[in-house]
């Protein structure tokens, strides 16, 4: 993979911030995007834009096939085997809302456990909450141990005769913990669990495939992985999604409406209610072409690489706390680190006088910030279009902004 060569492909990464040249090292937030996911929305709107699903001139037309190639895109992407099992939504969160409100109304009853982890987003913990709340069960965490990982050791009491479903982060936005998602789901499904993987941050940056993983819903979000905001994909297992109710009701949903009730259109169109995200799912289909064209294998190896550097530089520095694993095989392109005792926000201003773009705060995971006894984090993560130079560049402007904080120069 030739990075100088990849990095033409994202115009922003030209871009000066403060009179520098940006560095972009929040692709854990939000990915950056290629020229051909950029026209291929300006495209849309030029040439195509139509609703879906229900005009019957050639501009509609045109625009459904684009939209329905994206969804068949993504089956193919992650491995599943039928386009139905592909759901659109406009995030991660929502595609997690949707299995809990749905599956979880119809599933979980009073006295039931749900299993997360310490490391989760607040997207997968909110969600569930209010399921627990709604129908009287419990939330259970596996916890973590000091390295960052998931402490198993207790996973069998965990999984109880009370356990419902376990909700999981594939990789941790916060550690970079890559947890062993197979094994979990093959220990959940023995006793008749299932399992929901928020894929949010694994799904960018190596291969899944949901069918080898087995999972029962698997979510994630276009705009962390080179697409548009405002594009989620919940896959679900065909028959789970079959057997629950709509999340949403309303147009587009629906095969009769009477004054009393509705019935609903088959897969996935029960589960998409109102106008989606039309354009942007079809300039998805271009993030996807070009993750493919470069391999995820080629990425996942590069950012092992930019991973492995970046923690050997950070960990010279006087000061520093890296929190999460050290090995790159069980950790993704995401650093969280403490310099000093300087706050994790003003680090983050610091870097920014200086073109760097880290995040500094609790990155939605305030239970995990409770367990590392700390506030907020400063974050860097990574992506294929990050340089080794880029890591070096952070690890000398930390070192300065030390130097600036202990010793006012
Ligand atoms: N799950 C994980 C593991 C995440 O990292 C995020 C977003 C989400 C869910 C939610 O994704 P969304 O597209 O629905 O917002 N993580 C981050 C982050 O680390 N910094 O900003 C957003």
């Amino acid at each position: 993979m030739d990075v100088k060569k990849v990095r033409k492909d994202f115009p922003i990464l030209d871009q000066k911030t403060h009179g520098k040249p940006l560095v972009y090292l929040d692709s854990a937030a939000t990915s950056q995007k290629p020229t051909s996911v950029i026209e291929a929305l300006s495209l849309y709107y030029e040439t195509m834009n139509a609703n879906i699903h229900r005009g019957i001139y050639a501009l509609s037309e045109e625009a459904t096939q684009a939209f329905e190639s994206t969804r068949k895109k993504v089956a193919q992407f992650i491995g599943a085997k039928e386009e139905r099992s592909i759901v659109f939504t406009n995030n991660t969160t929502e595609a997690i809302n949707l299995v809990a409100a749905s599956w979880g109304r119809k599933n979980v009853k009073a006295g039931d456990e749900i299993l997360l982890t310490q490391m989760e987003h607040h997207s997968n913990i909110v969600p569930w909450q209010l399921l627990a709340q709604e129908q009287g069960a419990r939330l259970k965490y596996i916890p973590i141990t000091s390295e960052g990982e998931l402490d198993l050791s207790s996973l069998d009491s965990l999984l109880s005769d009370r356990t419902k479903i376990l909700a999981v982060t594939h990789m941790s936005n916060v550690l970079g913990t890559i947890n062993p998602i197979k094994k979990l789901i093959a220990k959940a499904h023995a006793k008749g669990i299932l399992v929901l993987v928020d894929g949010a941050q694994a799904i960018p940056h190596f291969k899944i495939d949901v069918t080898d993983l087995d999972c029962d819903f698997y979510a994630f979000s276009a705009h962390k992985m080179l697409g548009p905001t405002g594009v989620g994909v919940l896959y679900g297992k065909p028959h789970i999604l079959e057997s629950i109710p709509p999340f949403l009701g309303g147009g587009e949903m629906i095969l009769e409406v009477h004054e009393e009730y509705s019935t609903w259109k088959p897969l996935p169109y029960k589960f998409e209610a109102g106008t989606p995200n039309i354009g942007s799912v079809i300039a998805f289909a271009k993030a996807i072409e070009y993750l493919e064209k470069i391999g995820m294998d080629e990425i996942r190896a590069h950012e092992k690489a930019i991973t492995r550097h970046a923690l050997l530089v950070l960990q010279e520095l006087e000061g520093i706390t890296i929190f999460g694993p050290k090995d790159v095989e069980v950790k993704g392109g995401v650093v969280s680190f403490a310099l000093a005792d300087i706050h994790p926000h003003d680090l983050g201003q610091l870097l920014d006088q200086e073109g760097i773009a880290i995040r500094a705060g609790h990155h939605c995971a305030q239970p995990l910030m409770r367990v590392l006894n700390v506030a907020a984090t400063a974050r860097a993560s990574f992506y294929l279009y990050t340089t080794i130079e880029e890591v070096d560049f952070l690890a000398e402007t930390l070192k300065k902004a030390r130097r600036y904080f202990y010793r006012g120069f």
